[in-house]
């Protein structure tokens, strides 16, 4: 059997290792980067006065006697999702319509003037610690209710917030800005100040990452979990960078969850990369929710909407094997009900969408790994990370039975390389796919029974640098 095409015979006809490629490989993640590549699956929990209006986007007006939530558990929050394989919980401290869920020294428009009167964060950082989850945290830049929003005033306003948030309650792991930026109840806008907003994050917690509209993980560009068919870690950056995710993030009420893709599916190409003076490492992250919206709301909402209410267990499985498997982090949103906990109609949902990725990768499938070559690999010292070497014709497996999903990543501490490989069976092709990154995840829902499979890397950024092979059954 010959397979041609190999790494790098001709490295798909593109230079293997030139002056730009030294510069794209030279773009690498942080070492807070690094520590969040760790988590690829974590929730949202969106709970505010949406919940008790039946609203998903406030106007900043509602009495703040409305949140009245009878049984609230944060340790059934964390419990419930800890079982679904997440790592940490991202929290609405405070949405669109203002009201902070957390008891903050700079406004009264709070859960404290409220009848439940505790500080949600508070409880939640407590159960996130008991239950080794990590707490993250979701702060409205747009804010409807305060007075000052529009006005250079309301930046030290947004600053003095984050400072509580960043200094009483412990670790956070992630700080993540939307994009909505409408107007203040006085009908003005608000430049934010982002310089400052992750100043003061740098300074109080300086491993947190920020997201979204930050500097170390991007919006993947719409709410459906979909990825491109090559997604980029590593990409052009531009002073507007950060302007163009809130220009082209939600702009209207809607169910809160956009359809919307960002037009461009090249971010991070050879031809997209050339000439850019500031490229960084920036992954993706998708952000979707079990449901049609973002809040919690009864059934009737959705069927006054002529909408079915939640996406199936399936349907977010497949959401999971895309992003978590298409070189993005999952961000799922979990709202809290009335009652203040994880509700069965959602509980449900989960359980049948965790047994189908326990089932998936359940049963690990042992297998000999050579490298067709006749030079030696070279391991990177302490790991099981190797290089590829020139002339290398492939990665050979020969797995002892049949699998069903195959893993790949590659070690990211060394950027992003691989731009383009195939999978053979027995000297057949059975896929071909663009990029790995942190993590690839293909299936074979049939299954692939073959003596010998080989990974043929078809082009590559300088040598590839894979970390892990894995099969399951
Ligand atoms: C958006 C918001 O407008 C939605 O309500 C939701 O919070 C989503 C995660 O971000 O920009």
């Amino acid at each position: 059997m010959k397979i041609r095409h190999a790494w790098c015979t001709d490295n798909g006809g593109v230079p293997l290792f030139y002056d730009n490629v030294k510069k794209y490989i030279s773009a690498r993640p942080s070492a807070r980067q690094l520590q969040f590549n760790e988590m690829k699956y974590y929730n949202f929990i969106h709970f505010g006065v949406n919940t008790f209006s039946g609203r998903e986007w406030g106007d900043g007006t509602e009495d703040p006697k409305i949140f009245n939530p009878k049984m609230l558990d944060t340790d059934q929050w964390c419990r419930m999702l800890k079982k679904t394989g997440s790592k940490g919980i991202i929290f609405t401290a405070k949405h669109h319509d203002g009201f902070c869920l957390f008891d903050t020294k700079y406004t009264d428009h709070s859960v404290m003037q409220s009848p439940y009167k505790k500080d949600i964060v508070k409880e939640l950082a407590k159960s996130c610690k008991k239950h080794s989850m990590k707490l993250g945290i979701y702060l409205s830049p747009w804010d409807r209710h305060e007075a000052t929003y529009g006005t250079e005033e309301y930046n030290g306003y947004f600053v003095n917030q984050l400072t509580e948030l960043c200094t009483n309650y412990g670790e956070i792991f992630c700080f993540w800005f939307d994009g909505a930026c409408g107007e203040g109840a006085n009908g003005k806008k608000q430049i934010y100040d982002w310089n400052r907003y992750y100043e003061t994050i740098r300074k109080y917690q300086p491993d947190a990452i920020i997201a979204n509209c930050g500097p170390d993980v991007r919006w993947i560009g719409n709410e459906a979990g979909k990825v491109r068919n090559a997604e980029w870690s590593v990409i052009p950056w531009t002073e507007d960078s950060i302007d163009d995710v809130a220009a082209n993030s939600q702009k209207t009420e809607g169910l809160g969850v956009t359809f919307f893709d960002r037009v461009e599916q090249d971010l991070g190409s050879r031809e997209k990369l050339h000439n850019m003076a500031d490229i960084r490492w920036c992954p993706a992250e998708a952000d979707v929710s079990i449901n049609y919206g973002w809040f919690w709301q009864e059934d009737k909402y959705y069927a006054e909407r002529n909408m079915s209410v939640s996406r199936t267990a399936e349907e977010l499985a497949r959401i999971y094997f895309n992003t978590v498997g298409g070189n993005a982090s999952l961000l799922l949103n979990v709202p809290a009900d009335k009652n203040g906990l994880i509700n069965p109609r959602e509980i449900k949902i989960l359980k049948d969408f965790t047994k189908i990725i326990e089932d998936t990768f359940k049963e690990n499938m042992p297998f000999d790994l050579s490298l067709t070559t006749t030079d030696d690999e070279e391991f990177i010292p302490g790991t099981d990370s190797f290089m590829m070497q020139e002339n290398e014709a492939g990665i050979k497996l020969r797995p002892n039975g049949k699998f069903r999903t195959m893993v790949l990543e590659e070690d990211i501490r060394y950027s992003q390389r691989v731009e383009s490989f195939s999978v053979y069976a027995d000297g057949k092709k059975i896929k071909d796919c663009t990029v790995i990154g942190s993590g690839k995840i293909i299936r074979f829902p049939e299954g692939v029974d073959a003596d010998e499979i080989d990974i043929v890397i078809t082009q590559s950024r300088s040598n590839p640098i894979i970390k892990s092979i894995r099969l399951y059954k």
